[in-house]
């Protein structure tokens, strides 16, 4: 890649409840370093966490990176899709159970509110299972809108989340 491209701080959430999700999300993970015009600079510990809005379904895996990435926010959207599918992601109803799910949850400080892509995350301030492991990666991180994360983790401490041992 050369070094004349702009390069972007991208996090991404990736979850899985169904089949081998540990496996897949760790295999997701290496996958996203692969895109074209990405680079992987960080990724947290693997996270066993409660279904949120998706009752009765099995437990997640989730797990947050941060990528360096030359894509706009759109054709880093488009990437993600395109990485769900190969991983097998049926879209069936909003919050069914999922192989994977990769979410745009941060492009740097950016604020963006298109009709299919809005950043940062609508719901991410408010789960656990985004803010635990975004916060490993990135303690003095601000989320636009919503301020810094290490405040916003005290609104979801009661919500059941476990790191997974490596
Ligand atoms: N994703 C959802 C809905 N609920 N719950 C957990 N624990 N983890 C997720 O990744 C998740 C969820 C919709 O994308
Ligand atoms: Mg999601
Ligand atoms: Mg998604």
């Amino acid at each position: 890649m050369g070094s004349i491209l702009t390069m972007y701080n991208a996090w991404i959430g990736v979850g899985a409840n169904l089949g081998d999700a540990a496996d897949t999300v760790r295999a997701a993970i290496r996958a996203l370093g692969e895109q074209p015009h990405c680079r992987l600079l960080t990724a947290s510990s693997l996270y066993r966490t409660a279904p949120i809005s998706a009752e009765g379904q099995p437990d997640y895996v989730n797990a947050v990176v941060l990528l360096d990435t030359a894509l706009g926010p759109t054709l880093l959207l488009e990437t993600l899709l395109a990485v769900e599918k190969r991983f097998g992601r049926v879209r069936t109803t909003p919050n069914a159970a999922r192989t994977l799910d990769l979410d745009l949850l941060m492009y740097d400080q950016r604020v963006i509110d298109h009709p299919g892509l809005v950043v940062p995350h609508p719901r991410m301030h408010e789960r656990a299972f985004v803010l635990r492991p975004l916060a490993e990666i990135s303690p003095d991180l601000h989320i636009p809108g919503h301020g810094p994360i290490q405040e916003l983790l005290v609104g979801v401490a009661d919500q059941r989340i476990k790191r997974i041992e490596d």
